[in-house]
């Protein structure tokens, strides 16, 4: 710092960093270079402010003026920018101009979020995850606005303001904030039908995912694609993670949250800024109208889907997201996703639900960006050349040169702006209409309970047993019991035995089915598809291994084992008992990435204790150190240990329980092939011997 630092005026201040010091000029909003941003503009050292401070006043306008509105659903989320590439060409099915050549790339930008949190709630909230996609592609944006789960809770849009009242907080006291588990979700669902099959969905893993990486995605409803020679089919679109699919267990997802409520949003600016990119393979279900007349469901029926066994998913690209935001606000907060933003080649399909959603995005960007040009922002504007006649309005940013801002005009091609393209403007799919005008909902998408059943019986039987556990957790915490039962009587058409369950779990007497809008189907096969366990791509790639260890660890072995997890692509963290990290026996020093008391086991997807025989005798009495072993066991996870570090197991109870997936490491060797045994992920034959309900 400079001499001069302590100016004349400043006698009670603090030394300031001035251009001296070889920084830039801070100017105003209107540019004129700042001297004093320590003090208003006062009379007299002690006197009062003047108005004419305008240096003070643009600050603090802009200040207060900071937030807009939170969105009102999907409030929570975070957003990378990556490309989607073509991997197989679908020229013959769609001419959307993105699908047409193999290996073309188009970037995109993706924002994943929670539904119904705000916007600083925990993200580990068991709740649907928004995984919406915008493609700049060369014909205009095109947003697939989707979530991790392929269907919805209801079948009309009219529906959507109710279902999100009743799952946010309670409207008199304000709580609770980001879960379904109060009275008035359940109250709402019990007397929706329509939602069985969604309420199996998010009672199970899907909704506690470990990683926005490590999750699905859907457009959920029926879309079209239209070919150059104007012919269409269905399609329904699938995202699926390169590194599988992957979730936490109900109790880690409590503790994730108190430790770190951002877990979901720095795990993906980690994994990008450390280049292992998140990927996700994009699969499209495509069929025809015959096939719509004879599946069981219909297929513009949002509560259902359509299982991968009787129409397989075909890749037609992937995704990666290679780049971090520059800034959060002006990228993730202010992009604003529209379902009616679809390109030549794609079309909308009489889904209600669908045509629902094309009103509301776009008119809630209205409101929370503030004006009709929010598609100037750069986030939101297309890459590709815009032209048209739309002017003003606030905030206009990119405004037409000319005097033409109308057409026809007779200003000719050079001055007289642009003109329609009747070849290759978008055109929508002429598809008959008949029909009433009527309040009404088609009977084929009365039945409720075939496909909530279906998800039901293709779960693993540890899935299976997740689900009744969630139930029984969201049900207990509700103070009216009649609401309870009236979901058990719902349950009885799902599963007999998951009903009889929760019911058992809740003291409960299980009461009638209530009578069904249409009779559900019996002996719809299990698809493994919609198991998470059963789909599972076995690889400790992307996951991270907690090492507790401490001071006089052998060296060998910490690096033995740093390199076999780091070699099969997954990361390593060093929690230790200091921040400053530890010696090795070798006398080399380690840093830390996380004291004890922040580095808890929840955090990590398999964890290792090594201690040295001094090192565990710290360990054994301290209790975060006794809850990293303790819930890494409770939690079903690979935990891998010097034998000093036994001690530690041995004094939290659980020297009799140490099963196969507790790992003994006696020298560098032992490591060989961890990762792939750590792959598993879980050790869920541990499960039922840690828990009450098991
Ligand atoms: Fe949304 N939804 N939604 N939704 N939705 C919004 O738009 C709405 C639905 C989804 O990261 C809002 O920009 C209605 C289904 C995502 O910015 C709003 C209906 C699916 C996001 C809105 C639905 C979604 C939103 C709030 C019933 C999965 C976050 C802020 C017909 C296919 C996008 C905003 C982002 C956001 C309305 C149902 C996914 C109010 C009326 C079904 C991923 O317009």
């Amino acid at each position: 710092m400079s001499d001069d630092n302590y100016s004349e005026l400043d006698k009670g201040g603090a030394p300031r960093q001035t251009v001296k010091d070889g920084y830039e000029t801070m100017t105003t909003q209107q540019g004129t270079p700042v001297s004093d941003d320590q003090n208003h503009l006062r009379a007299g050292a002690r006197g009062p402010m003047l108005m004419e401070d305008f240096h003070f006043r643009e600050k603090i306008f802009h200040f207060d003026h900071e937030r807009i509105p939170e969105r009102v659903v999907h409030a929570r989320g975070y957003g990378a920018h990556g490309y989607f590439e073509c991997t197989d060409t679908l020229e013959d099915i769609t001419s959307a101009d993105l699908f047409q050549r193999k290996g073309e790339k188009t970037p995109v930008f993706t924002r994943f979020s929670t539904v119904a949190g705000n916007k600083g709630s925990p993200d580990l909230a068991r709740d649907v995850r928004g995984f919406a996609v915008k493609f700049y592609t060369k014909e205009g944006n095109w947003d697939l606005v989707g979530n991790n789960i392929p269907v919805f809770f209801i079948q009309d849009a009219l529906k959507f303001p109710d279902l999100i009242h009743s799952a946010k907080a309670e409207p008199d006291r304000g709580f609770p904030q980001a879960q379904t588990a109060h009275d008035n979700f359940w109250d709402f669902v019990s007397l929706s039908p329509e939602s069985m099959h969604m309420i199996m969905w998010i009672m199970s893993d899907r909704a506690i995912p470990r990683s926005l990486r490590f999750m699905e995605g859907f457009g959920v409803h029926t879309f079209r694609f239209v070919n150059a020679d104007g012919k269409a089919h269905f399609v329904k679109f699938h995202w699926k993670p390169k590194s599988g699919m992957q979730s936490v267990v109900w109790n880690e997802a409590l503790k994730i949250n108190g430790a770190d409520p951002d877990f979901h949003r720095r795990d993906m600016w980690d994994a990008i800024q450390a280049g292992d990119y998140p990927e996700w393979e994009l699969g499209v279900q495509v069929f025809d109208e015959a096939f719509a007349e004879t599946f069981d469901f219909d297929v513009l029926d949002a509560t259902k889907l359509i299982p991968e066994e009787d129409v397989p998913v075909r890749i037609v690209g992937r995704m990666v997201l290679d780049r971090v935001v520059d800034n959060f606000f002006a990228e993730t907060e202010q992009v604003a996703f529209c379902t009616q933003n679809i390109v030549p080649g794609i079309d909308f399909s009489d889904d209600p639900l669908l045509q629902g959603r094309n009103f509301s995005y776009l008119d809630t960007q209205i409101k929370r960006l503030g004006g009709p040009n929010f598609t100037h922002i750069p986030i939101n504007a297309p890459k590709c050349p815009m032209r048209h006649f739309q002017q003003d309005g606030h905030m206009a940013m990119t405004n037409p040169k000319g005097r033409a801002n109308y057409e026809p005009n007779s200003w000719g091609t050079e001055e007289g702006g642009p003109r329609e393209d009747p070849d290759k403007g978008f055109k929508s799919y002429p598809q008959e209409v008949a029909g009433s005008k009527l309040r009404a909902r088609s009977e084929t998408f009365s039945d409720h309970y075939s496909q909530a059943r279906q998800f039901y019986v293709s779960q693993t039987e540890i899935e299976q047993k997740h689900m009744a556990d969630a139930l029984t957790f969201e049900l207990s915490k509700l103070k009216t019991v009649a609401i309870r039962s009236r979901m058990l009587g719902h349950l009885r058409h799902v599963d007999e035995g998951l009903a009889g369950t929760v019911a058992d779990r809740l003291a409960l007497e299980l009461p009638d089915k209530p009578k069904p809008a249409s009779e559900p189907k019996t002996g719809l096969k299990a698809s493994d598809a919609l198991s998470i366990l059963k789909s599972a791509r076995k690889t400790f790639a992307g996951r991270k291994l907690g090492i507790l260890a401490t001071h006089g660890v052998s060296a060998d072995l910490f690096k033995a084992l740093k390199s076999e997890i780091e070699d099969a692509g997954g990361m390593v963290e060093l929690v230790a008992p200091e921040i400053g990290g530890i010696t090795l026996d070798n006398d080399e020093t380690v840093p830390a990435d996380q004291k004890i008391d922040g580095g808890p086991s929840v955090l990590y997807d398999a964890v290792a204790v090594l201690a040295s025989k001094d090192g565990v005798k710290k360990l054994v009495n301290d209790a975060p150190s006794r809850d990293f072993v303790s819930d890494a066991f409770a939690h079903c996870k690979y935990i891998a240990y010097s034998p000093e570090a036994k001690a530690l197991f041995d004094n939290v109870g659980l020297s009799d329980a140490m099963d196969e997936a507790c790992i003994r490491l006696e020298a560098p060797g032992d490591v060989k092939g961890l990762a792939d045994t750590l792959g598993a992920l879980r050790y869920w034959d541990r499960e039922r011997k840690v828990d009450l309900d098991g």
